[in-house]
C-alpha cells in the first residue's frame, strides 16, 4: 500500500550554514520534492541550487550505510562491516587506552563547520571525556570575527539584515552564493529594491558587485589597509559620530593619531583601490546611519585577520553603527538553555591553560584548536602527544592548509574514527568510519550557539537508511561507553528538550512554531555600557599588553611578500553550488560545476599562452595542482582564483580519490600563521601558472 502525500516543513541544513525554511513533500518515507517555504523568517520562499539538490543525498548509492573496521593498512581501502555495538565498543577501548597512556588531552575531538546541535553534543563529548582539545576550521571562520568582536566592544557584530539600512557594504562576503551564517540574501535583496544603497569590497565582479553603486576591486589580501584608510578619511574629515566616540569608545585620540599614517594615497598602491574611490566610500559609509557591513571569510583566511576584523569593528563602532537596527548587532537570544551549560563547560575548568593553543600563545577566549596546531602536536608533541581522534562532519585533508601536512598527521595518529555520510579522502585513512544520519533523517535544531539571536526547527522528514545513525546518537552512545553514564540519556532526543526546557516549549511545540528569536533591542550600551573591562568600545585595547595584543590595529604587508618567481596573486571563492569539499558526488550538483575551474583574466591568461578550457598548473612555493582554465573579465589582471575543495569521488578510493590533484590546500602552507588565531593564508598567495 502506498503513502499519501505529506507535507513537512522545516528548515534547510548541512548544504551551508542553513536557514533557508522549505516545505518537504515525502511519500512512502522518500522526499518527492522540497521547495522555499514562502513564510520563512529568513527566505521567504527563496531557495538555491544546493536547497533543490539536498534530498538526492539520502539515497545516493555512495551513501555509508554501516560502520567498518579498517582491516588493510591505513589508506588502502580494505574494510570489514562491523555492528554498531562493536564499533562503539572499539573507539571507547581505542580512546580509553590513548587516555590512559598520554592522558584525556592526547585524545582530539575534531568537527569542521558546524552543521547543528552535534557539534554541541561533540564539545560536550571532550569536555566530559577531560579533553580540553576541540579541534575547529574556527581559525579560518568566524573566531577572528567573534573572538575581536569580544574583546572589542564585548560581542560578536553580525549584520542586521531584519531592518532597514541606508547602506550596505558587502566587505568580502558573496551572499547571493554564500548566504553565509543564514544571513540569506533574499532579506538584502528586498532592501536593495526599497532603495537600500550598496556598496562591494571584492577582487572579483560578482552578481551584486555589478548592482553595487560603488565597487571596490581590491588586492586579495589587504582589507586591513583598506579599513585603516576608511579610518583615516572618516576621523580626518570628522566625520565620525562624535556623540557616541565621547561617551562609549575608549582610546579614540590614540587610533586617531595611529591611522593618519594610512593615507588613502598609500593605501592605494597597496590595495590597487584608487585613492579617490577609497575617500568616496569611506565618506559615504560614514554619512549613511544606519549602514551595516556583512563582513565573510577574506578578511579571516589571512595572518592579517585579526588587524583585519579589529579594524573593521572600529569603523563600525566610531560611525556608530553598532548595536542600531539595521547596523551591525548583538543579537539577543532566545530563553533557551545557555551554551555553557549544554557543554558542561564547567567540568574542564582548566581547559583554557591546557588547550593546545594556550602553548603557542593565541588571544584569550579562542576556545577551539587551530588545526595547525593540532597537527604539530601529532607529529612534534608540542605542547604535548596527541595521538587519538574523533571526527565528525569534517574532510581536513581538503579542508585545513597544507593538505600534505595533514596527510602525515592522519597517518601518524594511533587511533581515528571518523562520522561522515559518504566515503571521503580522509574517512578513507580511517580506523573506523561510522555511516552518520543526515538532514531530514532526524530531528535537530539550527543556528544554536552562532550569535545570530535565533534558532530553527530541523524536525525529521525521513528515516535514515539501513544502519545511519544521526551524529548526535552516535555522540550519546558514545559518550555512555567512553564516560559516565550518568551524563548521557537513554534517548538522544532529550538533548533538544534540555535545551528548550528554559522558554517552556517541548520539541514539537517548537516545530510548530517555526523558530524563536530573542527580543529586538538595541542600543543596550546606553544602559550597561558595553561588556569590556573599560565598559567602552575599545578602539585601543585597554589589555593589550596583558595578553600580548597588538593595541590597535595595524598594516604592515600584504599576507606574503612579492615574489618575482611567483607573480600572480592567487585567491578563491566558494562554489555556489558546493559546501567546501561535499556533494562532489551528487549528480544535480556535479551537472552545474563538473570540474575544478581556476578564473583568469584574458589578458594574464594570453600572458601565458593559456586558452580557454586548457588544464593548467598552479603552482605556489608549497605545491602544485591542476585545474582547468576558465577565462573571465570578472577577476582582476594578475590575480587567479582556483577552485577549492575538490576531489574526485569516482577516482580510485586506493589513492584516495585524488585528493592531491586539485586540492587548493596543496598549495596553501603553515609555515606562517597569524599568531592571534594560528590562521594560515589561504587567500593573498603568490602563485603562478603554467599550460600543461
Ligand atoms: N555555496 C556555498 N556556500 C557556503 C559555503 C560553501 O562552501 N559554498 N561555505 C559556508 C561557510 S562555512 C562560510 S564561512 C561562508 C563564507 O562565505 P563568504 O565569506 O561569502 O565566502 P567566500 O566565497 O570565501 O568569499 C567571499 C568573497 O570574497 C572575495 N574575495 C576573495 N579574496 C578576497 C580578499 O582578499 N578580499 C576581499 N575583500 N574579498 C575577497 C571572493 O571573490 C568572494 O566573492 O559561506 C558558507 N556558505
Ligand atoms: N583554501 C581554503 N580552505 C578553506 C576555506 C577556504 O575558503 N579556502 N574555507 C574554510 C572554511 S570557512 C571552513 S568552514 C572549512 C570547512 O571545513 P569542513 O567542514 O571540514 O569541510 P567539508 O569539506 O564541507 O567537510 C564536511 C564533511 O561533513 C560531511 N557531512 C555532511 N553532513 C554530515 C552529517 O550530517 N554528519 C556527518 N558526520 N558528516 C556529514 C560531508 O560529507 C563532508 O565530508 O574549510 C576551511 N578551509
Ligand atoms: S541558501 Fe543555504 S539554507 Fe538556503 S536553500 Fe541554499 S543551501 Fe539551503
Ligand atoms: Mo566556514
Amino acid at each position: 500500500m502506498t503513502d499519501k502525500i505529506h507535507h513537512i516543513k522545516t528548515h534547510c541544513a548541512r548544504m551551508d550554514h542553513g536557514g533557508c525554511a522549505l516545505v518537504v513533500s515525502v511519500k512512502d518515507n522518500k522526499i518527492i520534492e522540497v521547495r522555499g517555504d514562502t513564510d520563512g523568517f529568513l527566505n521567504k520562499g527563496y531557495i538555491c541550487s544546493k536547497g533543490l539538490a539536498s534530498p538526492n543525498r539520502l539515497n545516493h548509492p555512495s551513501r555509508l550505510r554501516h560502520p567498518l573496521k579498517r582491516v588493510g593498512k591505513r589508506g588502502e581501502g580494505k574494510w570489514e562491516q562491523i555492528s554498531w555495538e562493536t564499533a562503539i565498543q572499539t573507539v571507547s577501548e581505542r580512546l580509553n587506552s590513548i587516555r590512559e597512556q598520554y592522558g584525556a588531552k592526547s585524545v582530539a575531538f575534531c568537527q569542521g563547520m558546524p552543521k547543528g546541535l552535534e557539534h554541541f553534543v561533540l564539545i560536550r563529548l571532550a569536555n566530559i571525556f577531560g579533553s580540553p582539545n576541540v579541534v575547529t576550521v574556527q581559525d579560518v571562520c568566524h573566531a577572528p570575527r567573534e573572538v575581536s568582536g569580544m574583546h572589542t566592544c564585548g560581542f560578536y557584530p553580525v549584520a542586521d539584515f531584519h531592518h532597514p539600512s541606508r547602506l550596505a557594504v558587502l566587505w568580502g562576503s558573496n551572499i547571493t552564493a554564500t548566504n553565509e551564517e543564514g544571513e540569506i540574501c533574499r532579506l538584502l535583496l528586498d532592501q536593495l529594491k526599497q532603495g537600500t544603497e550598496l556598496m562591494v569590497i571584492d577582487p572579483r565582479k560578482t552578481d551584486l558587485a555589478e548592482k553595487a553603486s560603488s565597487w571596490l576591486q581590491i588586492r586579495p589580501g589587504t582589507d586591513n589597509a583598506l579599513a585603516l584608510a576608511f579610518l583615516n578619511v572618516i576621523i580626518e574629515g570628522k566625520l565620525y559620530d562624535e556623540e557616541f566616540v565621547e561617551n562609549h569608545t575608549y582610546g579614540f585620540e590614540e587610533l586617531a593619531a595611529h591611522v593618519k599614517n594610512y593615507t588613502p594615497e598609500k593605501m592605494s598602491d597597496v590595495t590597487r583601490v584608487p585613492a579617490n574611490l577609497i575617500r568616496e566610500s569611506a565618506r559615504r559609509y560614514a554619512a549613511s546611519r544606519p549602514a551595516v557591513i556583512q563582513w565573510g571569510n577574506p578578511i579571516e583566511q589571512n595572518i592579517n585577520a585579526f588587524d583585519t576584523a579589529r579594524a573593521l569593528i572600529c569603523l563600525m563602532a566610531i560611525c556608530g553603527n553598532l548595536d542600531i537596527p539595521g547596523g551591525n548587532i548583538q543579537a539577543n537570544e532566545p530563553k533557551i538553555l545557555g551554551l555553557g551549560k549544554f557543554v558542561r563547560a564547567d567540568l574542564i575548568p582548566l581547559k583554557p591553560k591546557e588547550m593546545i593553543h594556550a602553548h603557542h600563545g593565541t588571544i584569550p577566549r579562542l576556545m577551539t584548536v587551530p588545526p595547525a596546531f593540532f597537527r604539530k602536536a601529532v607529529l612534534e608533541d608540542i605542547p604535548y602527544p596527541v595521538r587519538g581522534a574523533y571526527m565528525q562532519c569534517t574532510n581536513p585533508l581538503l579542508a585545513y592548509a597544507d593538505s600534505r601536512h595533514t596527510y602525515d598527521a592522519l597517518m601518524n595518529l594511533d587511533f581515528f574514527a571518523v562520522s561522515d555520510i559518504i566515503m571521503t579522502p580522509t574517512a578513507a585513512l580511517a580506523d573506523i568510519v561510522l555511516p552518520a544520519a543526515t538532514h531530514f533523517e532526524f530531528n535537530d535544531i539550527g543556528h544554536y550557539g552562532l550569535g545570530h539571536g535565533y534558532i530553527l526547527a530541523r524536525p525529521k522528514a525521513v528515516d535514515p537508511p539501513e544502519e545511519c545513525w544521526p551524529d548526535m546518537k552516535i555522540l550519546n552512545e558514545l559518550g555512555k561507553s567512553l564516560t559516565s553514564p550518568e551524563y548521557w540519556y537513554e534517548n538522544y532526543e532529550d538533548f533538544l528538550d534540555t535545551l528548550l526546557k528554559p522558554c517552556g516549549f517541548t520539541y514539537s511545540q517548537f516545530v510548530e512554531k517555526g523558530y524563536l528569536k530573542g527580543q529586538d533591542r538595541f542600543q543596550k550600551y546606553t544602559d550597561s555600557g558595553f561588556r569590556t573591562s573599560t565598559g567602552k568600545v575599545e578602539l585601543r585595547l585597554s589589555r593589550a599588553e596583558k595578553f600580548r595584543l597588538s593595541p590597535l590595529p595595524q598594516f604592515t604587508e600584504p599576507p606574503e611578500p612579492d615574489d618575482p618567481d611567483y607573480p600572480l596573486i592567487l585567491t578563491s571563492a566558494k562554489d555556489r553550488h558546493y559546501l567546501h569539499s561535499s556533494y562532489r558526488w551528487v549528480e544535480k550538483l556535479r551537472k552545474h560545476s563538473p570540474v575544478p575551474l581556476t578564473e583568469i583574466h584574458p589578458e594574464t591568461a594570453e600572458q601565458y599562452g593559456i586558452s580557454e578550457g586548457d588544464e593548467i598548473h598552479i603552482e605556489t612555493r608549497f605545491g602544485s595542482i591542476i585545474q582547468i582554465a576558465h577565462l573571465t573579465e570578472k577577476v582582476p589582471q594578475g590575480v587567479v582564483y582556483s577552485a577549492y575543495g575538490w576531489w574526485f569521488p569516482e577516482g580510485d578510493a586506493e589513492a584516495q580519490y585524488e585528493w592531491e590533484k586539485s586540492n587548493f590546500n596543496i598549495l596553501t602552507s603553515v609555515g606562517r600563521l597569524g599568531g592571534e588565531f594560528g590562521t594560515p593564508n589561504l587567500k593573498g598567495l603568490m602563485c603562478r601558472i603554467r599550460r600543461r
